[in-house]
């Protein structure tokens, strides 16, 4: 200001972006349509001693489970795992400073000001992975969803044809004893999932950090039929992954109220104990032998809990 001395304020600092891990969302789609993030600039600073307004920082929801990667390197920038758990992806820029700042005794009516410095920009790749403590696997049709909606809140669309299921559903499961856990319904696999076919590979990921896989195989399908879904469901889990196929898994008989699957019952319990599986029948229809289900997760889960520690690598949380 003429005579008046320095009054320039500083400029504001950009807003961040910043990514928030809410188990309410399941997909990445809105990615898919909006895949420039921009948070809002920070204002210039202005006269009269004027701080310019800091720029809003923009927050996004992700799923819980996402893992953002740097697109260049593939290095893990952060690993959303925390239900509300907050990071800066990219920073904002920091204002510049206005020539206020500069004056000092010695020099009254300083000319200088700085730049600001430019927010950061980022191209991350996101992937992800659910959260979930029990993965429903098995062919279209095996009754993954129907169990689901029994044992949850959880309401995904059941119907008589194969890949009924498009995107994963998960329900929160209540255990008794306040425990619940997590349960993720996938598209149903086929053989050649893990290449690609139908729906399964791009989801098969999501059962990777399962605890414990319930494999359904549908009881009213002739034994030999059910035996053969089951081992080319077995066989795509190894193909996918050699870490999928030692995972615990217990196989579960469904639609055990068709009285076809009555007279198959024997069969198909001789064959999967001679392939090592532990077996159990259920009808989601009925109900039978939902509770028992639901007790042996619960002492599973129990177990596997008791060995495991939450070790969460995080590159910087937001108000930290
Ligand atoms: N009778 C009887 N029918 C069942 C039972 N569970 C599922 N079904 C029927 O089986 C069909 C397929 O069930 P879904 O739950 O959609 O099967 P899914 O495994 O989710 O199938 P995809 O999503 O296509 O992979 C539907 O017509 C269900 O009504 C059961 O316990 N008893
Ligand atoms: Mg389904």
């Amino acid at each position: 200001m003429p005579k008046g001395g320095p009054d320039g304020g500083d400029g504001g600092r950009g807003g961040h972006v910043v990514f928030k891990a809410t188990s309410s969302l399941n997909t990445l789609t809105h990615f898919r349509f909006q895949p420039l993030l921009r948070a809002e600039k920070g204002q210039a600073g202005m006269g009269s001693n004027k701080h310019g307004a800091d720029g809003e920082d923009l927050l996004i929801e992700v799923p819980l489970g996402t893992i953002v990667r740097d697109f260049d390197t593939g290095e893990v920038v952060v690993d959303l795992s925390g239900e509300g758990l907050e990071v800066i992806i990219a920073q904002g820029g920091r204002g510049g400073l206005g020539n206020e700042y500069f004056k000092s005794s010695t020099n009254r009516a300083p000319r200088r000001t700085t730049k600001g410095k430019d927010g950061e920009e980022r191209l991350l790749e996101l992937e992800l992975k659910l959260l979930a403590d029990v993965g429903l696997i098995g062919m279209p049709n095996a009754g993954k969803s129907t169990l689901i909606s029994r044992i949850s809140e959880s309401k995904p669309k059941i119907a008589d044809y194969p890949f009924t299921t498009l995107q994963p559903n998960l329900g929160v499961v209540s255990l008794g004893d306040y425990s619940s856990c997590v349960v993720a319904d996938i598209p149903g696999l086929i053989p050649g999932a893990s290449e690609g076919k139908g729906l399964g590979l791009e989801f098969l990921r999501h059962v990777e950090r399962c605890e414990l896989l319930l494999h359904l195989i549908d009881a009213s399908l002739p034994p030999e039929r059910g035996l053969s879904d089951f081992d080319a469901v077995t066989h795509e889990l190894s193909a996918f992954s050699p870490q999928l196929a030692k995972k615990h898994r217990l196989a579960v008989l469904t639609k055990m109220d068709v009285t076809e699957s009555r007279t198959h019952l024997l069969k198909l319990r001789e064959g999967l104990a001679a392939r090592g599986m532990e077996v159990h029948a259920i009808s989601a229809v009925s109900g039978l032998g939902l509770d028992e289900l639901l007790g042996i997760l619960s002492q599973m889960l129990k177990q596997t809990r008791e060995l495991e520690h939450d070790v969460v690598p995080i590159t910087q949380t937001r108000n930290s």
